[in-house]
């Protein structure tokens, strides 16, 4: 298999606890990845339009929106061989994901419920969604950067 990148961004009520951010890049380089590139970053409507520009349209999306950007999240762009199926594996499916995965585990640990919109983390599904989602990624690094 190549080495492929993808993209993984914990969402604001995650990105919030600094060992949910730790527990994940844990579980990440367990795993034999490599977090390439990291840092905070705040969705404003255009960017978190193009994140999920699939979903727009959608019922769920102007709360999915409201949510994303609703604070700060944490990006990480994430290399290894097989990553991106790798990674949709260790995260886990979009609602009942199952015992050991990031979205069923971190949620528990933190002893609450979360909605579907909420997951805990997102995380590229095919590589030409990692390229966009990582281009949109470094944009908002770059803003973070201008607002020093
Ligand atoms: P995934 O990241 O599991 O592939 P997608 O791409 O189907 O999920 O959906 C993107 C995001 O939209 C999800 N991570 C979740 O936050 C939200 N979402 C998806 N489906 C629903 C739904 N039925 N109700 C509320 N939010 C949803």
């Amino acid at each position: 298999m190549f080495i492929e990148k993808s993209y993984v961004m914990i969402k604001p009520i995650f990105a919030n606890e600094e060992w949910v951010i730790d527990e994940i890049k844990r579980r990440l380089t367990d795993a034999g990845l490599k977090i390439e590139d990291e840092g905070y970053i705040s969705y404003d409507k255009k960017h978190a339009r193009e994140h999920y520009a699939e979903h727009v349209g959608k019922d769920f999306y102007p709360p999915l929106e409201k949510y994303i950007t609703s604070g700060k999240a944490y990006g990480m762009i994430v290399s290894g061989r097989n990553a991106i199926a790798l990674i949709r594996q260790m995260v886990g499916s979009t609602s009942n994901p199952a015992k050991g995965t990031i979205r069923a585990d971190i949620p528990k640990m933190m002893g609450r419920e979360v909605q579907t919109r909420e997951n805990v983390v997102h995380a590229s599904d095919s590589t030409e969604s990692a390229k966009r989602e990582i281009k949109i990624f470094k944009e908002l690094l770059e803003i973070e950067a201008d607002k020093d």
